[in-house]
């Protein structure tokens, strides 16, 4: 029997009581004319449409994806699947790319992979020994596989020797990194979503969790619909379906998060919620955050989010007194100018109270894209593999012996560059080579004009390697077609450390290729080799490369020395650290209270959480965190940009439950693209009221960068908010034409959630706005949740 995931998101409850495991619910789609026993083969895998990561099996019929099930074995799903799961899959069979292409005469053409990587190869080939490894870059993405990153980590890393890789995770989960690194030492996820089955308390800090992990949400709603349910505070400036399950919404004005959290904070400390026991076995910097949080009052702070202070109180009520308290942290938090500061007093208030490593006690920082958690892990981003210290020369040489390189080669002489910084070199052209694979910037990064200007000009030569032809293929030199999702093996890793193998179950269109595959050809080319002349990377196959990954992140934090494909074939997800001590994986990290702050252990030194300056090791030494937590925090500040009388708005943006990102593949998925076709943006109903606009009309958004025009939605977000959806690329209805170039100082993670806009309304509607009507983007019901 099919499921139906549009019209019912979350699917039939199944309640449990805490304590109780979460019941098993396997959901299954097959395509239209397809019965069961017309199935070939049922291949394993996990879903790759958002961080959740379920286990499921994909019908394969004639060598075609013919439909998806959910595995009821599978740790993270217990067999059930959202929209995106369900039908998203089925976008990979249209469209492709299938041949190279390669820039001629200004437009692009089709090409052969032979002519196509003699281009790259060339190019590059002339750059490195013309000006060195600092002409290279390479922006990848949250959405390869850890075979795919480590081998593109040792090819820029010990083959080039370039600083400059980095992922869209820094516009996705580089908070979540940075605030485990700031805060434990080194990243890594301590909790597991097995809290969710026990915790008496839940608060989630601007995520929508409803609409962007549906089934983490059903695992929550199952504890919501039977006895003793959780309680649930929503931090969210909008009326998601979240907030209306919520004990208490905190809808603040974006922007504002750090004034918030201050304010929890210091009424932790000035009701005594504090476990004085852990926080001294277990912490530094206790004297420190009561001195700077002494005068963040629930009135201060409720005077600048604009939300009533008994409202915060009663917040900090609930997780002071909460037995087992599980948080969650997202973009809301991350996409901001004071992510880190933030999204750290997060993890302070579950250290103040002790509740961490236990069962139904736990953080979840949250990952968006199905593998960012591999990237940051094998380091193809900004990190070095296995959480490695750049600062540590102890762990540098370690990676020297590993790779038999000589240690200079590995950049760590400065700081990682950022993909902020990376777009910035390229724009000035001492980059001028940007390998841009499984990430179309030209939608998803902030001031798209700006974006459009670095690619398509002269200085920067730009290779793009995706399933499909996006908004960024067509600014490129040079294209190349990518085997996607089900074409490929290889393994990922979800929020909660499950590690799941994906098997290839068709072959990719045309002449695509796997990633590892190209990258591979690439090094090939350019003829890396190590210090005894072996090739780099000296691996072909994904086993291969997963075998080589076990090695460098043996005996660090994410430990996946006790994993192999077989096991991974035959058990399904199992989480790291996962080792011959270990074999079933670890479930909870810092069950002792010991963190990876060790000086030799930790991945950074930390940083000033105002300022980004970074600590030195001399100054991180003297202060002998030996093992504790770090209890840091930082003053507000208001946002980069606030309302003024041109621009009055708050401009917000986000996702909604149908939709993946650039819609590369759910717009191409028909149940998908039917269930919300195009642009809209979100009004409050009193300024809808004031600025003349009913449901359906049209309006334009302007900020100082640019503007959309779309359909009003009127709905339940926040008065002087405006919400637009970032999924629909385009000059006029792309999102992030408005928003603007400026980062958290310590993740560098950009603003992504504020910008001051004006909106007017430029022409009468055709009905109401083509946005969804069951979830956050709901027509407001009653202005009984409008804040004022
Ligand atoms: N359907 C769907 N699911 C997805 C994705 C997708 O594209 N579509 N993408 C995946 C990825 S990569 C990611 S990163 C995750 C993201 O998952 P989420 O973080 O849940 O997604 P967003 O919608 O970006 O933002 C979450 C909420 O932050 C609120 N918000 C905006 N500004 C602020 C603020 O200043 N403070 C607070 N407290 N809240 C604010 C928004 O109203 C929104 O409801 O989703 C993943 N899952
Ligand atoms: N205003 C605003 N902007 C945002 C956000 C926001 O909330 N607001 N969210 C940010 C976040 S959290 C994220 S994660 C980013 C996401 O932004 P993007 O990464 O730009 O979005 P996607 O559409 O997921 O792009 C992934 C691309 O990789 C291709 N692809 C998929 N699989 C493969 C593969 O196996 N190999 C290769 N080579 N290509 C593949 C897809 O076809 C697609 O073109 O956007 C960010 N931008
Ligand atoms: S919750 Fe995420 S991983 Fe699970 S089916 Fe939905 S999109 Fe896929
Ligand atoms: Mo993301």
């Amino acid at each position: 029997m099919n499921a139906d995931r549009i019209a019912d998101i979350w699917g039939a409850r199944t309640p449990h009581t805490g304590g109780t495991p979460w019941p098993e619910r396997v959901d299954q789609f097959l395509v239209d004319g397809v019965r069961e026993e017309d199935v070939d083969t049922w291949v394993r895998g996990a879903c790759l449409l958002c961080s959740n990561g379920c286990g499921l099996e994909i019908a394969v019929r004639d060598g075609t994806m013919v439909g998806v099930r959910g595995r009821a074995e599978d740790r993270v799903s217990h067999g059930r699947l959202g929209p995106k799961g369900l039908y998203g899959w089925q976008g990979e069979q249209h469209d492709r790319l299938t041949t190279p292409l390669i820039r001629r005469h200004g437009r692009l053409v089709e090409t052969d992979w032979e002519t196509a990587m003699t281009r790259v190869a060339k190019r590059s080939r002339e750059l490195l020994d013309s000006k060195g490894p600092l002409s290279h870059a390479f922006y990848t993405s949250g959405q390869l596989m850890i075979e795919e990153y480590y081998t593109l980590a040792v090819i820029g890393k010990a083959g080039l020797g370039t600083p400059h890789m980095d992922g869209n995770t820094r516009l996705c989960t580089a908070t979540a990194s940075a605030a485990f690194q700031e805060s434990f030492g080194s990243d890594g996820q301590p909790s597991s979503y097995t809290d969710i089955d026990s915790c008496d308390t839940l608060f989630l800090f601007g995520h929508n969790v409803a609409e962007t992990q549906t089934v983490l949400w059903a695992r929550m709603l199952d504890r919501l619909a039977a006895e003793n349910p959780p309680k649930l505070v929503c931090v969210d400036p909008r009326r998601t379906n979240v907030a209306e399950h919520a004990t208490v919404h905190l809808p603040i004005r974006n922007g504002t998060n750090l004034a918030l959290m201050n304010a929890l904070v210091h009424e932790l400390i000035a009701h005594d919620r504090v476990d004085r026991t852990y926080v001294d076995a277990h912490t530094v910097g206790f004297d420190e955050l009561r001195d700077l949080t002494r005068g963040t009052t629930a009135e201060w702070a409720a005077e600048i989010c604009g939300v009533p202070a008994d409202d915060i109180r009663a917040a900090a009520e609930i997780f002071g007194t909460g037995e087992r308290v599980v948080s969650t942290c997202s973009m809301g938090f991350y996409q901001s100018h004071q992510a880190t500061a933030a999204s750290c007093q997060v993890n302070n208030m579950h250290l103040l109270r002790g509740m961490l490593g236990r069962p139904g006690a736990g953080i979840l920082q949250m990952n968006g894209q199905p593998s960012a958690e591999n990237n940051r892990e094998a380091g193809c981003g900004p990190a070095l593999p296995g959480f490695r210290n750049w600062d540590n020369r102890r762990h540098v040489s370690e990676l020297a012996e590993l790779w038999n390189v000589d240690p200079m080669v590995i950049p760590h002489w400065s700081p990682p560059t950022d993909a902020n910084t990376i777009f910035r070199y390229a724009e000035q052209g001492s980059v001028g080579f940007l390998w841009i694979a499984g990430t179309n910037p030209a939608v998803s990064l902030p001031d798209l004009g700006r974006i459009r200007r670095i690619l398509s000009g002269d200085q920067c030569f730009v290779v793009v390697s995706d399933g499909y032809r996006t908004e960024t293929t067509e600014l490129a030199d040079v294209v190349l077609p990518a085997a996607l999702w089900a074409e490929k093996t290889g393994t990922y890793t979800n929020v909660d450390r499950t590690v799941h193998l994906q098997e290839k179950a068709v072959e990719p269109p045309g002449q695509a290729r796997g990633d590892q595959e190209i990258f591979t050809d690439y090094a090939r080319r350019l003829d890396l080799r190590d210090a005894a002349g072996r090739p780099l990377p000296a691996w072909d196959t994904p086993e291969d490369a997963f075998e080589a990954w076990k090695s460098a992140s043996a005996e660090r934090p994410c430990d996946y020395s006790g994993l192999t494909y077989h096991r991974l074939h035959d058990v399904g997800g199992i989480q790291w650290p996962c080792t011959q001590d270990a074999p079933e994986g670890t479930e909870r990290l810092y069950t002792d209270g010991v963190f990876n702050t060790d000086v030799d252990r930790c991945e950074t030194y930390g940083h000033d959480l105002s300022t980004g300056a970074p600590v030195s090791e001399t100054a991180y030494r003297a202060r002998r965190v030996d093992g504790r937590a770090l209890l840091k925090a930082a003053p507000y500040e208001h946002a980069f940009e606030e309302p003024d009388e041109a621009y009055p708005l708050r401009l917000t943006t986000g996702r909604t439950v149908y939709h993946w990102h650039t819609r590369t593949k759910t717009r191409r998925s028909r149940q998908l693209d039917d269930a919300a076709p195009s642009m809209w943006v979100e009004l409050s109903e009193p300024d809808a009221r004031r600025l003349g606009v009913d449901e359906g009309d049209i309006v334009r958004v302007t900020s100082r960068r640019g503007s959309v025009e779309a359909p009003a939605r009127i709905s339940g977000v926040r008065e002087g908010v405006v919400f637009a959806p970032w999924h629909y690329g385009g000059p006029a209805s792309a999102a992030n034409e408005l928003t603007l170039t400026g980062w958290d100082p310590v993740s560098k993670q950009p603003e992504l959630k504020v910008a001051a806009v004006t909106v007017e309304r430029i022409a009468a509607g055709s009905g109401p706005a083509p946005a969804p009507r069951g979830t956050a983007s709901a027509p407001a019901a009653s202005p009984r949740h409008l804040a004022t």
